[in-house]
């Protein structure tokens, strides 16, 4: 009796001409730039290129967890189509022996290629998903490989660059050295719905996975790019303290800070179009015990958790800074010196230099 399988069916286009996205599925150097998911890295990668002859990638998780896959080659027709076996290795989190089927055609279109993938043979519904998941984010790291604006290619930022938490995010990126687009869109607009369910901003596509709420897309530029720059602190101590900031500016800090202070500044509802004085004069008060709070975490050092910029710095500058543009928030600042020796420090960096608000 036939036992029923399931097939996955994909298709993305490459800003490349098809030879290259050929070589990437036949030559080492070339596999070992996308052949893992986003988070992992590929260890090894050896292929070698005949009908019959064999492919192998091992990719190491961050836990450093080792996974290996690979097969035979079953048909080379460069630069139009190729197949492949696939099969997982002992130890992967997908069945071992678990034998599929890759066929890719490449087809010229718009100036690159379009691939076009059939991967059959899963005995379950939920493998072939599981597979889904992975191909979209290797594809994503293709893409980064072969695109003339590498990542930028792939990563979409939606958001007003206004916005103190799409900065926040713009900087995580900038200092992980990822190139990103920016999109200007507005709070609960279509474009943003459909990619944020609370059509918030920021929110990210990387290809088609969307992310939304600043501190998830933080974390996924921090464990997808640049091992040797990581924005979470080392220490358990210090990672809590980070989070605890991060979870303060979005539960108070950014409520008080610029929802109730610098938005009706900037987007006056007041009387005769004036900004809103009773709903600034209460953020004001306010303020004073926050931003103590911040002045007690920097008297020690530049950074709010541990020794060197997190994520938690990330959120907190971009709104010191917006404070800082208006008259209260500028009187209150002049009494914190170690909020403006580590703010001198932190606006000194590439990251928020090229972040800043445009005039107007
Ligand atoms: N928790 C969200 C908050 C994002 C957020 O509130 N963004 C503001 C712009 S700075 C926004 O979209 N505001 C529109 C609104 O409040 O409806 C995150 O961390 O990303």
């Amino acid at each position: 009796m036939k036992t029923e399988t399931f097939e996955l069916k994909l298709s993305r286009f490459f800003r490349a001409p098809r030879e290259r996205v050929y070589d990437a599925f036949v030559n080492p150097e070339l596999m070992s730039a996308w052949q893992c998911p986003r988070g992992m890295v590929v260890v090894e990668a050896s292929a070698d290129e005949r009908v019959g002859g064999a492919y192998r990638v091992q990719m190491r998780a961050r836990d450093g967890t080792r996974f290996g896959v690979g097969g035979q080659y079953v048909e080379l027709n460069r630069p139009a189509r190729l197949s492949y076996t696939w099969t997982w290795e002992a130890g992967s989190p997908m069945p071992e022996g678990m034998q599929t089927l890759i066929e890719i055609d490449l087809v010229e279109r718009d100036g690159g290629t379009e691939l076009r993938m059939l991967h059959t043979g899963f005995p379950t519904a939920e493998l072939r998903d599981n597979h889904h998941h992975g191909w979209d984010s290797c594809f994503n790291r293709l893409n980064d490989a072969l695109d003339p604006q590498g990542t930028a290619g792939t990563l979409t930022l939606l958001g007003n660059p206004i916005s103190t938490y799409v900065r926040t995010a713009r900087m995580g990126f900038a200092e992980k050295g990822v190139a990103i687009k920016l999109q200007p869109v507005k709070p609960h607009s279509p474009e943003l719905l459909a990619v944020h369910p609370f059509g918030r901003m920021p929110a990210l596509l990387d290809g088609e996975t969307a992310i939304g709420e600043t501190s998830a897309i933080l974390r996924f530029a921090d464990e997808s790019f640049g091992y040797g720059t990581l924005l979470t602190p080392g220490r358990v101590a210090d990672r809590v303290q980070c989070e605890q900031w991060v979870s303060a500016v979005n539960s108070y800090l950014y409520d008080t800070m610029i929802r109730r202070y610098v938005l009706p500044y900037l987007f006056p509802k007041g009387e005769g179009n004036q900004p809103d004085r009773a709903v600034i004069d209460q953020a004001v008060g306010e303020m004073p015990s926050q931003l103590a709070a911040l002045e007690k975490a920097y008297t020690s050092r530049d950074w709010l958790a541990g020794p060197r910029l997190s994520f938690a710095d990330l959120f907190v500058a971009p709104i010191l800074y917006a404070i800082e543009q208006f008259p209260e928030g500028r009187r209150l600042l002049t009494d914190m010196p170690a909020i403006r020796r580590a703010q001198a420090v932190i606006r000194q960096r590439p990251s928020f230099v090229s972040t800043g608000p445009q005039p107007g």
